[in-house]
């Protein structure tokens, strides 16, 4: 757990910058359906986890500088015995004021009556509009309710201010505690990656490596992954954001794995890129060396005073000589980059700010330049080729995706990569391969591997006697029974 002082000392921080006659509104996210009557699992909304550390939903946090009965008002649901028993605990209003460091609670369901009153007199109100659009609606509500006591001698809010404008800026910024829980995530995530690259085997489906992912992260006291996991085989590499991660890894293809688990909030960001039997061939091998070295280059570029172009700059250097050099690309290097002839093998930019959010917040550029690296900022260096379907180049070259992405602090004196642990060299992964016994410690159920065989066996299943039809009642019916009985 976050400490609350840490919470605190954001808000003083947040309202220190919002200035005298002003208030800050800020509601955490939704409940999201997913079927009838079956939600996702909750998650805050990230600005209001930075500045709450309150978990619960249907909450709205509210900052009022210099108010006398306290600057920090929390409202949220109130205590309800049968609802806890049937939905899971609730702070309430005192839960709220002895665990979580507010001022001043109310029920969730008084917003109406008591926030307006809240606003009375102040001339500014932080707030970003454009998330939750009942609630913008809601609030314009509130604000035209205060419009029309202006003869009783209250003021309305004449001014609205983006709070996501202040407080991303903040975010930008890690603390101490807050690369303490991004270490925790990539070392957890880290250690995720191993276990896939040593379990992974031809013949296995690609969930089953997500699967592995999930189950090591969340034994390691991540609780929820910062993403849904990229895994995919051979071309499926080749998709960026691939997630249906139903096929059967091959002998002989690569696979590649975008997973992070998340802690406390905070993501972790990580790609790794192998060959599922354990040995890159030579085109595999070349192309993975040259996104490993662009990616060197790329980190080499993140220290204070850098600018933010400046990893991708050099990354793009990097695999436009290289492909020029493997017979991929022809031309002027100089020319080659300008035209971004690299863009059919190298698509995406080379990095993203990381944080609550896996894509975290903040400016990539002040005043229409690059951003300056400052101590404290965290992103990723994340250089990929993908050859994809590419007719222009010879057939041994085709449908290999490779990308390796690191999570990166800039410090005072350079940076510091926070997920060094997960292996990524040629040899290490082919050593880590080699070093178990994979086809012995196959962890495969291969009854989730018949699936695809069976379509073809039908007639075998036909064939089969009524003795086994008579088996399989008798299971469907035991199945209907303990079912009942649950
Ligand atoms: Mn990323």
């Amino acid at each position: 757990m976050i400490d609350i002082k840490e919470f605190t000392k954001r808000r003083k921080h947040l309202m220190q910058d919002m200035g005298k006659d002003s208030i800050a509104i800020l509601a955490t996210a939704g409940e999201q359906v997913r079927n009838r009557d079956v939600n996702y699992a909750f998650r805050p909304d990230s600005d209001f986890l930075y500045l709450a550390g309150f978990w619960e939903p249907e909450a709205v946090l509210v900052l009022i500088p210099g108010r006398k009965h306290g600057e920090y008002v929390l409202f949220c649901r109130e205590k309800d015995e049968t609802q806890e028993i049937w939905h899971g605990r609730r702070a309430g209003q005192e839960g709220v004021l002895d665990s979580y460091g507010a001022d001043d609670s109310f029920p969730i369901t008084d917003i109406d009556e008591i926030l307006p009153g809240l606003m009375e007199n102040k001339t500014r109100v932080f707030y970003t509009m454009g998330i939750h659009a009942d609630f913008d609606q809601r609030l314009t509500g509130w604000v035209n309710q205060l419009k029309q006591k202006v003869r009783m001698g209250i003021t309305a809010p004449g001014e609205f201010v983006a709070l996501d404008h202040l407080l991303h800026e903040m975010r930008l910024f890690k603390s101490a505690t807050e690369i303490k829980m991004m270490k925790k995530a990539a070392s957890v995530s880290c250690k995720a990656h191993e276990r896939l690259i040593k379990i992974c085997q031809p013949e296995m489906q690609e969930y089953q490596l997500e699967a592995e992912f999930v189950h090591e992260c969340m034994f390691n006291g991540c609780r929820d992954l910062a993403y849904p996991s990229i895994v995919g085989g051979g071309e499926n590499g080749c998709i960026l954001h691939y997630t249906e991660n139903n096929a059967t890894l091959k002998d002989g293809e690569l696979v590649l794995v975008d997973a992070g688990g998340e802690y406390q909030g905070y993501a972790s960001d990580i790609t790794r890129t192998y060959p599922v039997n354990g040995r890159f061939s030579a085109e595999q091998k070349a192309l993975y060396e040259l996104v490993l070295e662009a990616q060197a280059a790329a980190i080499n570029m993140v220290y204070p005073g850098s600018h933010w172009n400046a990893p991708h700059e050099a990354a793009v250097k990097v695999i436009t000589k290289g492909l020029v050099r493997l017979g991929l690309l022809k031309g002027r290097i100089d020319k080659l980059i300008k035209d971004e002839a690299y863009k059919p093998f190298y698509m995406h930019r080379t990095g993203h700010w990381l944080g609550l959010d896996v894509h975290d917040v903040g400016d990539y550029k002040v005043d229409n330049e690059w951003r300056m690296l400052e101590p404290g900022m965290v992103l990723t260096i994340e250089p990929g080729i993908y050859t994809g379907e590419n007719r222009k180049i010879a057939k041994k070259w085709r449908n290999i995706g490779i990308r390796i992405e690191d999570d990166v602090r800039v410090t005072r004196t350079g940076h510091d990569v926070l997920t060094l642990k997960a292996p990524k060299s040629v040899a290490a992964i082919e050593a880590l391969m080699a070093s178990v016994n994979r086809r012995l410690s196959n962890p495969v159920d291969n009854e989730v591997m018949i699936k695809k065989k069976s379509v073809t066996k039908k007639k075998v299943v036909r064939k089969s006697s009524r003795l086994k039809k008579a088996t399989r009642k008798k299971a469907v019916r035991k199945k209907a029974i303990s079912r009942n009985n649950n």
